[in-house]
């Protein structure tokens, strides 16, 4: 029989909120604070491995010394490891991660990888996942439909179980590590309440790409707007796409110019469902900028100092999953 509504409250007794920032300090320091969901170290200088479940390690270098992602909830929260699945739950918010052993075959990882989200989503208190974020070795490796990108497009339709894009696709991003990591790792947002999934007007919805970038093409979001005014909205990785075509391939400056309108026409279309939301990307805002070549990633920097000097970053050496694509950019706007 069910407990009583009383003793075991649908909704957190807050509304949800999430507060991501970037922070110079060790992970013990951040975990050990009241709240913390989860904390993210980037690179060779971060600790590879922790024994707390709410710490991950992302083995894409980091242009000089990056500092921990930190995620920060209201309220008590409570972490463990289930099912090879790490996870801490807090706030009306969930994280979860999982890697699985990468031998080379994407397609069918990415299958077992969702299949294992579906089901661990399908038995959890926080049923709705808003944001995901899939890293992988060799993005682009292989050609026409064999790329790798493609295959896992294939393999995470698969494990969904649909190849039509569900009700609630989340926000996400995917990324290739530009040196061998043996791993493919998929981690996740979650909450008890729904999201509404956002789509850019500057761009075809990705799960209706044409046929000429892969079999399958890719379920998600191009952001997601919590239910919660408390929650910032949250930005899937973005990159030079009008349309559904690839932008400036000979210029670095010119994709990160339409990365950045890409971005403000989607803090746009949030805004007029959520209008106190900032109008443009500022010191409330967070971003994550991923570079292919890492000779770039310096002017990358300076240039996201001279465009947006105010919004905290972190600049990552990662492949984007068209071999054209020289930057990408993922975050929250609050
Ligand atoms: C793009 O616009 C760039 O397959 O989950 C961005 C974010 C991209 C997420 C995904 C892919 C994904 O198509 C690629």
């Amino acid at each position: 029989m069910r407990a009583p509504m009383s003793s075991f409250p649908a909704t957190a007794p807050h509304p949800a909120t999430l507060r991501v920032a970037y922070r110079d300090a060790t992970p013990d320091a951040l975990l050990a604070a009241p709240g913390t969901l989860a904390v993210f170290g980037f690179g060779d200088a971060a600790p590879a491995l922790h024994g707390d479940p709410r710490y991950l390690h992302v083995a894409l270098p980091a242009h000089g010394r990056a500092p921990l992602e930190c995620w920060r909830v209201d309220g008590e929260v409570a972490h463990g490891r289930s099912d090879g699945i790490a996870w801490s739950e807090g706030g009306g918010l969930q994280f979860g991660a999982l890697e699985i052993a990468d031998d080379g075959d994407i397609d069918t990882i990415a299958r077992q990888a969702y299949a294992r989200l579906q089901t661990w989503l399908a038995a959890s208190t926080h049923p709705h996942v808003l944001r995901i974020w899939n890293y992988m070795d060799a993005i682009t490796e292989g050609e026409g439909d064999a790329e790798r990108y493609r295959r896992f497009c294939v393999g995470r339709a698969r494990g969904i179980g649909r190849e039509q894009p569900p009700q609630e696709l989340p926000a996400a991003t995917a990324i290739g590590h530009p040196h061998a990591s043996g791993c493919f790792q998929l981690y996740w947002l979650a909450a008890r309440r729904a999201g509404t999934p956002l789509e850019n007007p500057r761009q075809v919805q990705a799960w209706r790409y044409p046929r000429q970038y892969g079999p399958q093409a890719p379920g998600f979001a191009r952001a997601l707007l919590p239910a919660e005014a408390s929650m910032p909205l949250l930005l899937s990785g973005t990159a030079a796409v009008v349309g559904h075509a690839s932008q400036h391939g000979d210029s670095l400056e010119a994709q990160l110019d339409e990365v950045l309108a890409n971005l403000r026409s989607l803090i746009d279309t949030a805004r007029v469902q959520r209008p106190a939301l900032p109008a443009q990307p500022g010191a409330g805002s967070v971003l994550k900028v991923y570079v292919r070549d890492a000779e770039a990633m310096a002017r990358v920097d300076a240039l996201m100092a001279q465009h947006l000097p105010e919004v905290p970053r972190i600049v990552l050496h990662a492949h984007v999953c068209r071999r054209e694509l020289a930057v990408e950019i993922d975050g929250v706007h609050a």
